[in-house]
């Protein structure tokens, strides 16, 4: 009787995990599969000889955000960069909002009320990178990032 009741119990419980577990971003799936394990073992620490070949190309792209009166300036710019590159997002606001960077895994950055925000973050997969900002609903930014 009470065995009975777990089971059930048990089922209850693995519903809600599922459901729970389809929070998405914004509606836009990702390009690759969430788990990719496979690219990983392929190459191992590169670091040293991409930093030994580019010494200067180690710094990344930075990119001025300006939000102000429901406006964002840029929206849709396309911005070079390299795996592994710091990019920074230098923002200026005048309303909080949240961007979104539709990295793997993504990221979000809590955008406040003031001037001389910065953000910076890395890709580490190539490919095509949104940067979205939430309440706006803009993307501001698409960062074409290449190994
Ligand atoms: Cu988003």
């Amino acid at each position: 009787m009470s065995g009975q009741m777990s089971v059930m119990k048990a089922a209850v419980v693995l519903g809600v995990l599922v459901s729970a577990v389809v929070v998405a971003g914004c509606g836009t799936p990702p390009a690759t599969p969430p788990e990719a394990p496979s690219t990983e073992s392929t190459a191992g620490p590169a670091t040293s000889s991409a930093a030994e070949s580019s010494a200067g190309a180690a710094v990344g792209p930075v990119v001025n955000i300006t939000i102000a009166a429901g406006t964002v300036t840029p929206t849709n710019a396309e911005v070079d960069a390299g795996v592994g590159q710091p990019i920074v997002l230098e923002v200026t606001s005048d309303a909080t909002d949240s961007l979104h960077v539709h990295s793997i895994p993504e990221r979000v950055f809590d955008v406040q009320p003031r001037a001389g925000q910065r953000f910076e973050f890395t890709v580490d997969i190539p490919g095509r990178v949104d940067v979205e900002l939430h309440d706006l609903n803009r993307t501001v930014v698409t960062f074409a990032v290449t190994p």
